[in-house]
């Protein structure tokens, strides 16, 4: 049998199996440089015929595998932990032509999100998802992780737009199913079960994605607000009087601050308040009536309001800004949660302190309220130290929330699925897992403990 390097470079070719320290850093350290390991090699299948052949090389050979696209993961899923072979899909990056009878397009799953987002738009259509580090993540590993963003409160997380995938399964066998059928039950849902299983079950190489209409009229408005309790009225308010919502965000004045500092630029309202929510409202005409009756009924009278797309991007990079603006000040601890609306404000309130007993320093807090989504992220503490995550996510499940909301469980979370989940169903999603992967090649050590 020839060596694992050589059988690698049988099917994608040797300039694609990189093992110099010097080209494979990147793919070894994660965006918030909390997690790294070293990979055995790098390899850069071109298609889902070298994803098979190379995932059945690795499967001969023993060697386990990571899975990454654009290695924008949050919870350590994406980079190696120790001598894995990293599997970057970024050449799959092709997108068909959408069709639009069924509003539907084939892509790779090495192809951005933002690529995505602008095959649809010069089709008349919407990805209908849209996050930050859209310049850099891959559909791929969007679906992987199940990501959301703010536009989940209307269309849902990546899960709503998967019509169907494609799939390299542990022993290099393609699972397929592209021809994006709106009925078609015939046996388990396999790609539904992907969805969300963060590189453990398979490898992604292509999806169906659904796209929504393109809605070309939207405002935003950013409104300061007092307290949680202001900001569920308002939110029940949009709900009542705005059907074209499509984002309901908030950040602390905390976050804003150490975002205008990152950016260098001024706060664009008159006053600072302890909280801030940014909704966005789209249709086909002009939602601005829609969101100005909803602000009224929820007694606002300071919100700012952009109508155009340039004052939309400059309140939406106050939101997005947050995770660069907390990346340059340390290395944050990150906890992607979701608390039922009923708890969010005893959460807020009692998670800083939480986090300085568990040694923590500073606690910035923002996310998707319309989801309950809270992105707790802490700067000050030790990348290894494990108190705080564990405080947090203690709190959260007190609060009858869920570990993890949009991020996945990654490696960040694995210790606390059977806390979250209960021990039935982790010993369920076991042996899902060693009926796919029976020799745990597959992103060992994500979503589930590798040792138990
Ligand atoms: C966002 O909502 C992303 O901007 C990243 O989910 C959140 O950096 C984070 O914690
Ligand atoms: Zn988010």
């Amino acid at each position: 049998m020839p060596d694992l390097q050589q059988a690698l470079a049988e099917v994608v070719g040797s300039r694609h199996v990189l093992s110099d320290p010097e080209l494979t850093s990147s793919y070894e350290r994660d965006y918030t440089g909390r997690y790294e390991g070293r990979a055995r090699f790098v390899v850069r299948p071109a298609d889902t015929g070298e994803v098979a052949g190379s995932m059945a090389a690795c499967a001969r050979h023993g060697a386990a595998v990571v899975p990454q696209g654009g290695n924008t993961g949050l919870v350590g899923a994406s980079v190696p932990r120790s001598g894995e072979v990293v599997f970057s899909l970024q050449r799959l990056s092709e997108i068909g032509d959408v069709d639009p009878a069924v509003g539907q397009v084939i892509v790779g799953a090495g192809a951005t999100l933002a690529a995505l987002q602008a095959s649809a738009r010069a089709a008349g259509e919407d990805a209908g998802l849209d996050f930050a580090a859209r310049d850099s993540c891959t559909i791929g590993g969007v679906v992987a992780c199940d990501a959301g963003g703010a536009r989940a409160l209307r269309h849902g997380t990546a899960r709503a737009h998967v019509a169907g995938l494609e799939a390299v399964l542990a022993d290099g066998s393609v699972i397929s199913r592209l021809a994006g059928l709106s009925k078609d039950n015939a046996g388990y849902d396999l790609p539904a079960l992907l969805v969300g299983s963060e590189g453990t079950l398979g490898i992604i190489t292509r999806v169906r994605w659904k796209l929504e209409p393109l809605l070309p009229a939207r405002v935003a408005a950013l409104v300061p607000l007092q307290s949680t309790s202001e900001a569920a009225r308002l939110l029940a308010a949009l709900r009542a009087r705005a059907p074209s919502l499509e984002s309901c965000d908030f950040f602390l004045d905390e976050g804003l601050r150490l975002v205008l500092e990152h950016q260098r630029r001024e706060s664009p309202l008159r006053a600072a308040a302890p909280l801030y929510v940014l909704a966005e409202c789209a249709a086909r005409s002009d939602p601005t009536e829609e969101l100005a009756e909803a602000l009224e009924r929820a007694g606002i009278d300071d919100a700012l309001i952009a109508d155009d797309s340039t004052s939309r991007a400059g309140l939406w990079t106050l939101r997005e800004g947050h995770t660069d603006a907390i990346n340059a000040a340390g290395i944050p601890h990150k906890l992607d949660v979701g608390i039922p609306l009923e708890q969010f404000g005893r959460f807020l309130d009692r998670v800083p302190d939480a986090v300085v007993a568990a040694g923590g320093e500073r606690t910035i807090l923002f996310g998707h309220l319309g989801d309950g989504n809270v992105h707790v992220n802490v700067l000050g503490a030790d990348p290894g130290d494990p108190r705080v995550d564990n405080a947090v996510l203690e709190m959260t499940l007190e609060c009858g929330g869920t570990i993890s909301a949009e991020h996945g469980v990654g490696v960040e979370k694995a210790r606390w699925l059977e806390r979250a989940r209960g021990a039935a169903e982790v010993a369920a999603m076991r042996a899902i897992k060693r009926a796919l992967d029976p020799d745990n090649l597959l992103n060992p050590g994500a979503v589930l403990l590798s040792a138990d």
